[in-house]
Order: C-alpha cells, then structure tokens, then sequence
C-alpha cells in the first residue's frame, strides 16, 4: 500500500506537540525553571513521529516477508538518544526553534538527558552503532539484550583515585522505553532431566525445572538515519513468576515474602563491569542465559506469527548474530527448544542450528574467552549439558576423526569441553563448531584469529573464519558530536555525506587550500575552546587552547598501555625541569578511562595519572607547557565533547592484542592525527590516510612474538635509557609522594619485577622518537592542517553502514525494505 508523503513537520506544530506533552503528559504548567520537564516532552514529541514509523516498518517486515538479524548481545553503549534522533528524523532544526520559543537552548536540555550505558566500551558501542547503520540502510534488525538497571558504575575521583557510584539511568524513567507486557516469556532454570521411554523405542527428555523467573521485554526505538526504518532493541527485564507470598506475609516473615522477587530481580539488576576479563560468577551464566533464552523464544514467536507450525522457513527468514561469546548459550537453547518443545529430531535440529547462527570474536586476549565450570553448569541449566555433550562427541567423532583419525592430542584441543581438575566448558568452540561463518573485527585481529587462535578450526571449515572491519556512525560520530565541522563539510561535499561516507573524499581536493585549512582549523580551535571549559568545569584546571590536546580515551587496560603514554608525559616533565626553554609546543595530555573495580593495576595507574597531574599543573617551572587531566565518569556523551577537540589521537596498544578498537575511527574522522602501534584497525587507518598523515611506532606483531621467543627482559631496556630509568626510580621512590616513598611503584612493580606483560618499555623509545617528530609536524601549521583535513578525508571505509554492508553480503545476506 503506497503512502502518501507526509508534508515535514514544522516548528509552531513541534512546539504544539511539546507543549501538549508538557500540559497533559507531565502536568508541568510551570516548565520555566523545570528543563528536566521540556526534555521529557520533547522525547515524548519526537516519540510521535518515531511510533508511527515503527508501525509502518512493522507493517512492511510483515508484508515483504524480509529475512532479519537478530542480534544478540550483552551490551548496549547507547548513549544519550535525543540529538541523534532529532537528527536522523531531520528534525533537529525545527526542535531547535521550537524549544527557543519556549524559552531554552536545545544543547541546555540535552544536558538533562542520561546516557544509556548499558556497556563497558568498544564492544557495547560498536553494537550501537551497528543497530543505527541497520535502521539507516533499512534492513530488518532487531537487537536484544538486557534491560540492566544499572548499566556502567559511574567515576568520581576521591584523593585521586577511582570511586564507583551505580548508575540510576532510570531511575525516574526513560521516554525511550516502551513496556511489552504481551510478549512477556517465562524462563525455567535449575532442576532436573527426566529420561522417558517412548512406545516406539526411542527416548524422550523432560526437563523439570526448579524456578521459573519471567521475563519482561522493553522496546527501544532505533531509528534509521534519512530513511524509512524504525527497528526495535528489545531489553529484558527479569521478574518472579509469582510476586509475592502472601501466606509468609501475614505468617510475618516479611522478608521471605520478598526473596523470590529478589532473586528474580538480581538477574538483570547489574551490567558486570568487566571489560575484557571474563566475570565467571554463576549470576552471569544465569544473565546469559536468561537473556538468551527470550530472544530465542521472541524470534520463534515471530516466527510463528507469520509461518505458524511450518519450520520450512525458518532458517530462510533469520539469523543470529552472536556478539561474543556472551550469547552462545542461545546455540544450546534452540537446539534444546527445537527438540524438546517441538519434536524435532537430532539431525535436523542441529541442521537447523548450523543454518542460522554466526560468531563475531571480538578479542585475542585469553582472559576474556569464556569458560564455564561444567559442575555449574549442570547445576543451571542440566537439559542443556547434555545437549552439548552430545555435540562434542558428534564433534569429535566424526568431523576431528575424519580430519585428523587416532589424534588424542587434537581431540583434546579442540574439545568442547577442556580437562583438567575443573572441568570447562569453552563457549567459544561451541560457537565455532555451530556458526557458518565467524568474523574476526579488523584484518589484522581476523588473521590472528586464523592463524593464531583457531588455526585448527580454520584447517577444519575452510571459508568459515572470515573477516569484517569495524566501523563507527558518522551521524553521532560527526554529524551530531561536530556541528560546525558538518557543516563546513557539506559546503564542498555535495553528496549527504553522513549516508555516503566515502564521499568525504572529495574533501582531500581541499587539502592545501589556505582558505579551507584555515576555516578548518578554526573549528578545531572552537571546538578546544568549548573543551577547555568542560575540562575547568569537571577539573578546575585551566587549559589553554593554542596547546596541542592529544586525547587517550578508552577503557583503562594494560594492553591499551597509558601507562605507556604516561611514563613518556615524565620524560617530558624531567625534560622541562632539566631545562624549561626545552623545545616543544605546549601540550595537554587528556585521559578519560574507567577501571574494572576489581582491576587492581588498572586503578593504581589512574591514581599515579592523577596525582603525577596535580604536581605538574601547579608547577610555575615549566610554563604551562604540559598540562595533564583525567576528566571523570568518561562515556559515550563525554567522547562526543572530547572528540572534536582532539588534535592527537593516542592508540599505542601493544600490537596484537587490540582486536579493532573505533575510537581510532572516530577521532580520525573528526580531524586527530593518530599516533599509534601496527595493531587492530589502526593498520587500516593507516593505508587509508598514508604513511604521512600517521604516526606509528613500536614493535610489530611479529617482533613481539620475537621477544618471546628471544627472551624478553624487561630491565635491559631500564638500563638501556637514561630518561626511562629517571622516570621510573621517580614511581619507586617518593619524588611525586614525598614521605610516602613506593606509593606510585605499582606501575614500575609490573614493568620490572613483573616483567613488562605488554611490552611498554620495549616501546618506549620509539614511542618518544615519534611523539618528536608529531611536535616538529605540530609546529608547522600548513602541514599539520593538512594532515587533519587528510584523516577527515579518508575514512569513508570507516563507516559502520560499510561494516553492516559487508555482514549483509558475506554473512546475513539480508535484502532491504522497500
Ligand atoms: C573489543 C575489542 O577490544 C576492541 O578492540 C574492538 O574494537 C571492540 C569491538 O569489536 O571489541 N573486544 C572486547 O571484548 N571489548 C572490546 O571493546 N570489550
């Protein structure tokens, strides 16, 4: 059915909407000194508009019979929700004008908005981003996941170091959210199997749980970017089955009335802060799967509703995209669902599985490759035990048996399960065997994947381990975070770049032009001097907007070394003090990272950063020419004010075990000059601006494994460099703690005793050569201008609406909606 266009929406008719919000939504007569209030209506306003497109996207999924992604994940770093929807609704003006005439600036009432951070970091982003591209390129997505309660601890700073407060992003509501009380599931949990015979001689399995918990759906619009898609992330929320026991009530045990519901309610009460480390607790098992176990159940039903009993279909109609190894109990829940609830038998259920899963790994790093006690789980989740069981002995029976006949070694390394004195369970074999195509994340991560991580899988399913480059939303990640700089760019792209990205291209013709550069430039000026008051605002510390902002911003991680960029931030300083007419530009070093709780390490370097900060701001010595300052509680609406600022852009993770990362991407595209290793997507970036318009240093890949081989020792280089060695007996002594000798040691403790895990001092040279030659490049304005205007130019291949392109033609194979 051909709708007739709608004529676009204008601001007087916005403001109606707003105000009728406001009146008979809120009750809030009196908004004047109440933003909290006018952001609320306008998110309910705009809501309008998002309701109705969702209702024909429904309509048209239905009607076209389209083929979907479901895609499974365990965070969502979504971020504030109403700039980008303003802007991808082509509403942004006329909401500008509208909230003018009542009275406020729109940036002021963005300010009220929470982020939505259900997510450590790249991650949990990059799922963002990919739902926006989804919606943009009008596929048929939808995304499920955890409705947390509290999402990311929020950072403060006490006597420098990393205090966690929860995170209450809901806590009075969220205009985003709709509750879905008709697609409520109800997920069974412990208990036993049951072996029935069957009158034909086979065997049935009977599952009887011990507690039932319900699941509760909340929707979140996501709305595509200039086109006609509005998709849905649907976020679970765990409750009892059965309220409250009024029995125990009145009996007066008030407290076991409520344990059920609280119980119940732990499940999705808490985002686990890890980032990259594996958080083996029982509760996360049980978070992965409850979360699985309702989607699996919502796709059938979906399903269902369109094809009834009739499977033929549904491997035609879905696909499930297994972002890490978080959802791979989803594999064992369809296999479980299909032959226990639906009679399917062994071979066509697995068949089934084959057909729709696929596995995106998204690390290297062997701490963070999920393992799970077989004790535990037989405890949780008995029935599913025995379907995996049943897999690897089918596995390793015939597929490794045929490849490799008699192999006891291969057998045991490719097992699903790894012997020892615990038993485990490797979730990401379980993925490997059951997806039909496994992605690694950037060339360079999915080349290791093969050659490193599963080689032998890759010997196995050749064709199978495959790779896509990440990519980041140009509409938030320039578009909404850089309007200036937008704007500037549409004054020479004629194409609606934030589409297209690629057509950004057109901008390197502008390189050398001293008109261009200059207004370029300015921007970037502007955009620092709206930096530096945020930086005063959170910190106290002035900042002065001629100096270089060179940014490192990402989750705190020795394999993402600040402690690399802080040890050479000391060498600067002794520099300075040995004599305060050094040659360098000023420079202020900007760190926003959250540590994992837990991370022990990960928190002394924040406190060395912040207490090695307050020694070098207030020292009249060196002229205000270095300034160091970590900004707390760093998240998706602090990268969005720190982004277009950033001159320089720190990604010096050691190389090979930073799998992609896409603040790199973001930063290039607004005009930072990457200083970086040859690691993850950094080697893209790379070919992408040419080997003038980068800085990279540091051993490769291969020399790292070198090292090994050769023996590293990490005090030989210590020895080697007079300034290292200063600057490291700076930590170990009391030079920055006076009377408190050791106090920073931590930091020395693990590159010297510890042996330098990540390579930092082996780095530290070529890192100091090449921050010199940034600062001598720096120092010439023409050529630096050039380089900025370059990376803005080149990262059209850094487009998540190429990355989801990629996944449609190699992996999902998903046709759009017309
Ligand atoms: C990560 C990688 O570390 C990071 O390099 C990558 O960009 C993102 C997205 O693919 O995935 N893996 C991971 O476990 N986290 C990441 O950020 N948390």
């Amino acid at each position: 059915m051909a709708t007739a266009t709608k004529k676009p929406l204008t601001a007087a008719q916005f403001k109606t909407k707003v105000l009728h919000h406001l009146n008979f939504t809120s009750s809030e007569v009196d908004f004047q000194d109440n933003p909290s209030a006018v952001l609320r209506a306008v998110c309910l306003a705009v809501n309008e508009v998002v309701y109705e497109k969702l209702k024909e996207t429904n309509a048209a999924h239905t009607e076209q019979k389209a083929r979907s992604v479901n895609y499974l994940s365990l965070e969502y770093l979504m971020g504030r929700m109403l700039s980008n929807n303003l802007h991808n609704l082509n509403l942004f003006d006329i909401a500008q004008k509208a909230v003018a005439d009542l009275g406020f600036e729109l940036e002021d009432i963005f300010e009220e908005g929470h982020d939505l951070a259900l997510g450590n970091g790249g991650l949990g982003r990059l799922a963002a981003c990919f739902l926006d591209s989804l919606a943009t390129l009008d596929y048929n997505a939808v995304g499920y996941g955890i409705h947390y309660q509290h999402g990311l601890f929020e950072q403060q700073f006490h006597k420098c170091r990393q205090i966690e407060t929860p995170d209450e992003w809901r806590e009075y509501g969220n205009p985003w959210e709709v509750c879905r009380p008709e697609a409520v599931q109800e997920i069974p949990l412990f208990g036993s199997v049951e072996t029935q015979a069957q009158v034909d001689g086979s065997v049935k399995k009977i599952w009887h749980p011990g507690q039932i918990i319900k699941g509760v759906p909340w929707d979140v619009p996501i709305v595509g970017y200039n086109s006609k898609t509005v998709n849905v992330l649907r976020l679970w929320e765990s409750r009892a089955c059965s309220h409250f026991d009024w029995d125990q009530f009145n009996a007066g045990a008030y407290q076991d009335a409520h344990s059920a519901q609280n119980q119940a309610e732990t499940i999705s009460k808490v985002l686990y802060p890890n980032d990259e480390t594996e958080a083996g607790k029982e509760l996360r098992f049980i978070q992965q799967y409850f979360f699985c176990a309702c989607s699996i159940k919502d796709i059938i039903k979906r399903y269902q509703k369109q094809y009834g009993d009739d499977w033929s279909e549904f491997a035609n109609q879905t696909v499930i995209q297994l972002n890490d190894t978080h959802p791979t109990i989803a594999i064992l829940e369809l296999m479980r669902t299909l032959m226990d609830d639906y009679d399917f038998n062994w071979d066509n259920a697995w068949a089934m599985c084959r057909q729709v899963f696929a596995y995106t790994n998204h690390t290297l790093l062997p701490e963070a490759l999920e393992k799970w006690a077989v004790s535990m789980f037989e405890r949780v989740l008995p029935r599913h035990l025995e379907i995996l069981y049943a897999i690897n002995e089918q596995f390793l029976n015939h597929e490794v048996a045929r490849m490799w006949p008699g192999d006891v070694q291969m057998r045991a390394r490719l097992s699903l399960i790894e012997e020892g004195q615990q038993k485990m369970v490797r979730m990401a074999h379980l993925c490997v065997v059951t997806s039909f195509k496994v992605n690694g994340v950037a060339q360079i991560h999915s080349d290791l994947v093969q050659s490193d991580l599963f080689p032998e899988f890759n010997k196995l399913y050749p064709g199978k381990l495959t790779n896509v480059t990440n990519g980041v939303t140009p509409r938030r990640w320039l578009k909404a975070c850089n309007p200036k700089l937008s704007k500037l760019l549409d004054t020479v792209v004629k194409n609606d770049w934030a589409k297209e990205l690629s057509s950004l291209n057109a901008v390197a013709e502008y390189a050398d032009d001293a008109k261009f550069q200059k207004k370029f430039m300015d921007i970037k000026h502007e955009n620092k001097v709206k930096l530096a008051g945020e930086i005063h605002k959170l910190t106290g510390v002035e900042v002065n907007p001629e100096a270089i902002f060179d940014v490192q911003i990402k989750r705190l991680h020795e394999y993402k070394r600040q402690h690399l960029n802080f040890l050479h931030i000391l060498g600067l300083y002794r520099r300075l003090l040995e004599n305060p007419d050094y040659d360098m530009h000023p420079r202020v070093f900007i760190f926003g990272a959250k540590a994992a709780p837990g991370y022990y390490l990960a928190k002394e370097i924040i406190y060395a950063i912040n207490k090695v900060a307050e020694r070098i701001n207030n020292d009249a010595r060196i002229k205000d020419k270095l300034k160091v300052v970590f900004l707390p509680n760093y998240r998706v609406t602090l990268a969005e004010k720190i982004i277009p600022a950033a001159d320089v852009s720190e990604q010096i993770s050691t190389a090979g075990k930073e799998a992609s990362g896409t603040g790199n991407m973001k930063l290039a595209l607004n005009g930072a000059v990457t200083i970086g290793t040859l690691d993850g997507a950094n080697v893209e970036i790379a070919e992408e601006v040419g080997d003038d318009n980068i800085f990279i240093f540091g051993n490769t890949v291969d020399q790292i494994k070198a090292m090994k081989v050769a023996g590293y020792n990490p005090w030989q280089f210590y020895e080697a460099n007079e300034e290292l060695k200063d600057v490291i007996d700076w930590l170990r002594g009391d030079f920055f703690t006076p009377g408190k000798p050791g106090e920073l040691g931590a930091i020395a403790h693990s590159l010297l005793e510890g042996g330098d895990p990540y390579r930092v001092l082996a780095d530290y040279d070529d890192y100091a050569r090449a921050q010199e030659a940034l600062d001598v490049a720096y120092k010439d304005s023409k050529r630096w201008a050039r380089m900025a205007i370059l990376n803005t130019a080149k990262m059209g291949k850094f487009t998540s609406d190429r990355s989801i392109q990629d996944y449609v033609n190699n992996i999902w194979k998903l046709t759009p909606i017309k």
